[in-house]
This record gives structure tokens, sequence and C-alpha cells, in this order.
């Protein structure tokens, strides 16, 4: 391992290949004759991992000798995608590998691309704590992430005859070459049982139990300078394989106990808006909880440290209310294991605990039937019910406030009341959760405050986006990667028109690339000269992908009219998943699917409208289409958007926003200035107000000629030829029940869409716009967000 002790900066392509061969053939058994894409892609990534180990030995070892504080951020789901690249890229050795793959006569892009996306989340959430979790090392916050291991990610998604289906995912079938198994890292978690009376003092004794073992990843920051863990649990059973009944012939029963613990780490519940009734989800939710806390509890006092002292060196972030059993948990591991009273226990699970919110919604705020919760954890149900009546008595809340309530345990105030910070991730939301969700409690101890999301400029444009990073370096120098502020200094090229040519000719290559993919993909021919406008998230009904379809089919319509009239050439592209038991949501996709067949058919309209869906978004394509964007459609209905974080992508590429005042479009607005950004549509406190007219939708469908066509086409069965009533239910809802105001919007939309079309003809104005929303981009790096995380509620210090 000599190799090992050159700096990465001196590494050259000729070592790395030796590094290369020899995982080839040491650990892969192979010879380069007869080595395969996958073992090429094994052997490069266990030679790049080779260069992580060092840094996050060092990592480590600095934080256990200064004693430093570590934050541990627990998390239902890290949506990180592909490692191969993002790793290279992170050590400086991006090129390097290319060269080195050459040599070998291999396709770097090939190797790339053959990596399975590690889809452990759903969307937003899960992809904000895979920014997060780089974005710390890149700081040198010191920190573990915790989740699960889940052998199923994400479904995957396809489409027959334009409807969703839903196939598992199985990224676990091929090696993971970037994560250590611990098998020494592991701890019993236990469900169930009863509790008893020993010494004076109440003792769980599980009825059930199961073992959480310990998969490291190293994730490695800017340029390697530190290196924090993803530590993801995978479910073992705690009895052995019971040979007994193994050799009365009972195979099935014999290997029981096996598959029922399994079963905890199995799959990712595919649905980040609705709470699951599902005591497996709960108990999902608590063998993380649990694992982690354990195994920070064994550190903690692996290090010398009093159990009273756990503030000082620890920080925990709950991502979401997913994991706020942390609270009873610690409070249990404090009391019954440790020996604390309550009120000391409280005082310093309060002092470790953090809470962020990322949802208003009603229906994603996690409640438990007392009598679930009660039966799946029987001693965290006696601390809750404790911990309730202790603010009850101390602070004398309104009678309608409280943890356990009408027989079910709320997790929302369950956090808020555990956490000493509680937060919201836009400034808008944030107000939110102040004011609509959790008013009484934040009078009564206030704590909320505000820290904007944001994402990793070195996976979001560094990698993603060559031509333009590229630009961006040989026009303002290298380092704007761990400085994104620095981006402000393109601001004076804006004026420069052979800046902007070199801007749009960037654009342009990534464009002509997709256009290629898509081609071949999804059998769609388009030009890169058409402007490409792309919505890609979760399919939701307050997302709004209706509004944008309507539009699309209002716009089909006017070229047919009209054909012989100037139109901008236009691509529509949709991606996105919906809930597999979200029936509107997969209407939704099924009418943008028939839209984009009868479009694409209609020779009439040719180049100047395309609809293109491709099925199974994910990190991947999510790398590959937000580069090639020219529009961003950020067009949920106000004040249901907790932030976004796909509109902060979009920016830094240089796509401006067609979008409503919601999450983090308020901020985006605010930074690129509204000659950069195409706002339309009511605010927040008008959605609240127009709602409250129950005609709303009817007189908006009434005052617009446009959309009642649209209407009349889709009900005529115009994109559903041989089922007229398809979309009699969808066209129903828009008249009857609009909750998220798509009719309403209607009409604002569109004139906003047509100003789009103005810009985007002017080629010049419209290149500066997008020039300007990369160089305005800079806040929102997620460096900065986690700079405030560290400042504002972990109280941690860089350490690097
Ligand atoms: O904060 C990350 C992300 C936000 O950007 C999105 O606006 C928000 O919808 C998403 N929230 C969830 C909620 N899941 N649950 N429960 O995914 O968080």
């Amino acid at each position: 391992f000599d190799r090992l002790e050159h700096d990465v900066t001196e590494l050259t392509p000729t070592h790395l290949r030796a590094d290369i061969l020899r995982h080839l053939t040491f650990t892969l058994g192979k010879d380069a004759d007869h080595a395969s894409l996958y073992d090429w892609r094994m052997a490069l990534s266990f030679a790049i991992r080779d260069r992580i180990v060092e840094p996050w030995f060092a990592s480590t070892r600095k934080t256990w000798e200064t004693g430093h504080k570590r934050v541990y951020y627990l998390s239902m789901e890290f949506l990180i995608g592909r490692l191969l690249e993002d790793a290279t890229i992170n050590l400086g050795l991006r090129d390097i590998a290319e060269s080195a793959m050459a040599e070998l006569g291999q396709d770097f892009r090939a190797i790339v691309e053959d990596e399975p996306d590690a889809a452990l989340g759903n969307g937003g959430l899960g992809r904000l704590a895979a920014c997060f979790m780089e974005s710390m090392a890149t700081v040198g916050c010191p920190a573990y992430g915790y989740g699960i291991r889940y052998e199923h990610g994400l479904f995957r998604q396809r489409f027959e005859s334009g409807r969703q289906v839903e196939t598992p995912e199985d990224w676990l079938s091929q090696r993971h070459p970037w994560e250590f198994e611990r098998p020494e890292s592991a701890y019993t978690i236990g469900f169930k049982g009863e509790i008893i009376t020993r010494d004076g003092r109440e003792v769980w004794q599980p009825g059930e139990t199961v073992l959480a073992e310990a998969y490291d990843t190293p994730v490695i920051g800017w340029e390697g300078k530190w290196a924090n863990t993803l530590r993801l649990w995978g479910a073992k059973p705690t009895t052995q394989f019971d040979l007994e009944r193994f050799n009365r012939g009972d195979y099935a029963a014999a290997a029981e106990p096996e598959a029922l613990a399994r079963t905890l780490s199995r799959v990712l519940y595919p649905d980040d808006t609705t709470y699951q009734g599902k005591e497996l989800r709960l108990k999902q939710e608590f063998f993380l909880t649990s694992a982690a806390l354990q195994d920070i509890l064994r550190r903690h006092l692996a290090g010398g440290y009093a159990v009273a002292d756990l503030p000082r060196h620890v920080a925990i972030q709950m991502n979401d209310t997913h994991p706020a059993i942390a609270g009873p948990e610690l409070m249990r591991l404090l009391m019954d294991e440790h020996g604390m009273e309550f009120d000391p226990a409280m005082e310093v699970a309060r002092a470790c605990l953090g809470y962020t919110n990322h949802t208003l919604l009603p229906e994603a705020l996690e409640r438990w039937a007392t009598y679930t919760f009660g039966n799946v954890l029987p001693r965290h149900m006696q601390i809750v019910e404790r911990i309730d009546s202790w603010h009850r008595r101390t602070f004398h809340p309104p009678h309608y406030v409280g943890i356990v309530k009408h027989h079910e345990v709320r997790m929302g105030e369950l956090a808020f009341i555990m956490a000493h910070k509680v937060n919201g991730v836009s400034a808008l939301h944030s107000d939110l959760v102040k004011q609509n969700l959790f008013p009484e409690l934040e009078k009564l101890h206030p704590r909320i405050i505000n820290e904007t999301n944001g994402v990793t400029p070195r996976r979001w444009l560094k990698m993603c986006n060559r031509p333009l990073a590229g630009l961006i370096t040989d026009t303002i120098g290298a380092g704007w990667e761990a400085d994104l502020d620095r981006l402000k200094e393109l601001e004076p090229h804006v004026a420069d028109a052979g800046f902007l040519t070199a801007f749009g000719a960037a654009k342009r290559q990534n464009k002509q690339a997709l256009a290629g993919w898509m081609q071949a993909h999804c059998g769609v021919s388009v030009s890169a000269d058409a402007l490409f406008d792309v919505q890609v998230k979760r399919i939701h009904e307050y997302k709004r992908q209706l509004l944008n379809i309507l539009e699309t089919i209002a716009r089909w319509h006017d070229i047919r009219q009209n054909p012989e009239k100037d139109w901008v050439p236009r691509v529509k592209i949709f991606g996105g998943k919906a809930a597999p038991g979200y029936v509107v949501a997969k209407e939704i996709i099924h009418l943008i699917n028939d839209v984009a067949a009868v479009v694409n058919a209609d020779p009439l309209v040719g180049d100047r409208l395309k609809v293109v869906y491709p099925p199974n978004y994910n990190v991947s394509l999510a790398e590959r289409l937000i580069p090639a964007a020219d529009l961003s459609e950020q067009i949920s209905t106000a004040g249901k958007e907790a932030s976004g974080t796909g509109n902060m992508k979009f920016m830094m590429n240089g796509a401006p926003t067609i979008g409503t005042l919601d999450g983090a479009n308020v901020e985006i607005l605010q930074e690129v200035g509204a000659d950069n950004f195409f706002l339309f549509g009511l605010t927040a406190e008008e959605v609240v107000k127009r709602r409250a007219n129950p005609d709303h939708a009817r007189d908006a469908i009434l005052a617009s000629q446009s959309l009642q066509d649209v209407l009349q086409m889709i009900a005529e069965g115009r994109f559903s030829e041989g089922d007229p009533s398809r979309y009699h239910q969808l066209v129903h809802r828009v008249w009857h029940h609009d909750y998220f105001l798509v009719a309403a919007d209607f009409d604002a939309y569109r004139a906003a869409q047509a100003e789009v079309d103005t810009a985007y003809a002017d080629r010049m104005r419209w290149l500066r716009m997008a020039a300007l929303n990369t160089a305005r981009s800079g806040f929102f790096s997620s460096d900065r967000t986690i700079r405030g995380y560290m400042a504002d509620v972990w109280s941690v210090e860089p350490a690097l």
C-alpha cells in the first residue's frame, strides 16, 4: 500500500491505473482480458475508495483526540444517488480517473453510468440529507449521518399505456463498493413486551428483538480535506437459525426469525407526504433511532465523559418527525439504563436535540394511535405520557395543545417539546410554522428559527454541468466550488456579449446531449433550439403538474388555431413518481402521457411543441435534465411547498424560474431580482382567502375561455380516444374540489408563460437572465445552510 502515501494532488493516471489493476486482480479475482464493465467499475471504485480512507481516519482521529463536538443527523432517508464520479471530483481525481481508464481501454462515462442509484429516499427531504452530508464534510463539521440500509430503495417507475407501474428497486443486488460492514457495531433493538419494576425502577422487557448492524460509507468533502461517516443500519435476527426445526424438515419455520428481522430494513416507504398507518413503519423509525442513540452514548462514554456531559459533545438533529421517537428513547436510555432522574434527563435530552420541520401538509404530520404506539413501544408510551403531563403542569398550555390527544401521539408536538431549537426550511415556511403549525407552543417556548435549504454545488454544478463549470472557472478562476458567493464575480461579465455567447454555448451543449438521450430513450425527437421547459419533482396535487399540462393543452390548441404565427418552440419535460396509492397523482401522470402522445404525433404542430416524460426520475436523471433546462417550473400552490431544492439547482445551472411566491422561490426572487424571474399566482394569504369562497373554481373557469376549452377537450376524450370518460373525475375535481387552486391561477400562469416566450425570443435578453441566475445563486449552497445550523442549532465549530 506504499502508493497510498502519495498525496492525491500528486497522483498520476499511471499510479491510479496500477491501483485499479491491483483491485481487479486481488479484490475481484479477474484479469483485464475477461473483466466486464461491472468489474472495471468495482476496481475503479475500490481504487478511489482507498484514497478516501486516509482522510477519513485522520478526521475521526482528530475529532476523537480533541474531544470536538459531533453532529448526529438522524434521517429515515438519504437519497445519495451515484457516488463514484462525485468522489473523484471531491478528491480532484476526476480527469485522472478518466485518463487512467482510457489507458486501460475503458470509457469513464460508461463506467460512471453503470453505477446504480442509491435511492434511499423519496424526494427533497432525502436529497437534502445527502447534500448536508457532503457539505458537513466540506466545511469540516464532524458528523455522522444515521439511516436505514434499505434493501429496496424507492420503486422503479415505468409507463404502460401511459400509466405508472411500479417495480421493486434492487440496488443491493450488486456489491456496494463504498460501504464497510461493521458486524462488531451491532445493537439490540426491542419491541413490544412488558414493563416490570425492579429495585423501584421501571424496566422494559421487550417481547421481540432484532439486531441493528452498522454499515459505514465514508463521505468525503471538497478537496478531500475532511470525511465523515454515513452509518446505515441493517436488520439481523438476534436468535440463531433454528437447526432443530431445520433438521425436522421444517425449513420455512427454521428461517422465520431471519425473514422477520430482515423485513425491518427491507423497504423504504414510498410516500413522503402521507402518514403510513403501519406498525412496520413505526418499528423502522424506532429501529433507526434506538440504534443511533445507543451508538452515540457508547461513543460518548468510551471517550471517558459523564452522561450528563452529553450536550457538550453531542448535537442530534431529527430530520422531520420520523425520528422524533429520539426524545423518549433518549429519556429511556438516560433514566432506565444510566440511572438519571426525570428532570435532569429532560435537561440533557433537550439540550442535545434539534428538530427540522419539512412540511405543513397536515397529512404528513405523523400521529400514531396510542394503541399502536403503546403496543409496539410500551415503555416509550409511559415516558411520552410523563413528558406530556410534565409539560402541562409546568407550562399550562391551552387544553387543545399537547402530545397525547384524542387517543393519538402527535409526533410534531413531541419533537417540538423535546428540542431546544426547531427550524423551518425557508423564510416563508418558517414563518408559517410559527403562525399556523405551532403558534401556542412557540408562544410558550420561542424556539423556531429559519435555516433556508441549500444544495451542494459540487454535485449540482461542478459534476453535472461540466461545460458551465468550465466556463465559470475560466471566467473567475478556481475556488468557487467551496465559496459559492464568488459566483457574483460573474456579474460584470454579463454585460459582455462574448461571455453570454459562451454561456449560451454551454447550455446548448447540454441541451443537445439531452435531446440525443431523449431520442434514444423516449423515442421523441426534439430540437435543441426549442425552449426546454422542465418540471421534475414528486407528483403531487400541491405541486400542480396539472396546471402545467393544462397550459400545455391550451398552447397546443392555440398553435393549431393559428399555425402561421411565429411560435417560440417549446419542449415540455416532466419527470417524477407518484406514491403508489395516490390515485389522483397517478391520473395526472396518465394525462401527461396521453397529452404527449397526441401532441407529439400532431403534424400541424411539429417542432413547435413536444411533451416528453422520461420514466423513473431519480438523482442521475436530474443530473442530466437540470443542466439542459432553460426554464424551471416551480408552480406549487403558495403556502404548500416548504422550500424546494430543485428550484435552487435549476437557478445554479442558469434556468430562470416560472413560479409562485412559495417556499424558497421567495428568496430566489429576492436574490435574482424580479426582471429575471417569471412570477405569477396567488400569494399564501390570498390562497386562504380565495379558498373561503366555495365557488372559487367555478368563477375562475367561467372567467377563462381558454380554461373552459381545455377542460372541455379533456372531458370529450380528445386525449383518451376510445375511453372518453377516463378523465371525467379529474375534470370534475377542477370544477368542484379544486383545493390547490389550479383554476384560480390558470390565467396568470398562461400570461407568465407568454412573457417567457417573449423573453426567450430575444436571445441576448434571455442569456442575460440565465447568466444572472447562475451568478446570483451563491446563497443556495448547502455549505451556507450547514454553517447556519452549526452556529444557530448545534453550537459546533468547524474542525478544519
Ligand atoms: O426540506 C427538504 C424538502 C423541501 O424542499 C420540500 O419543499 C418539502 O416538500 C420536503 N418535505 C418532505 C416532507 N416529508 N415528509 N414528511 O419531503 O422537504
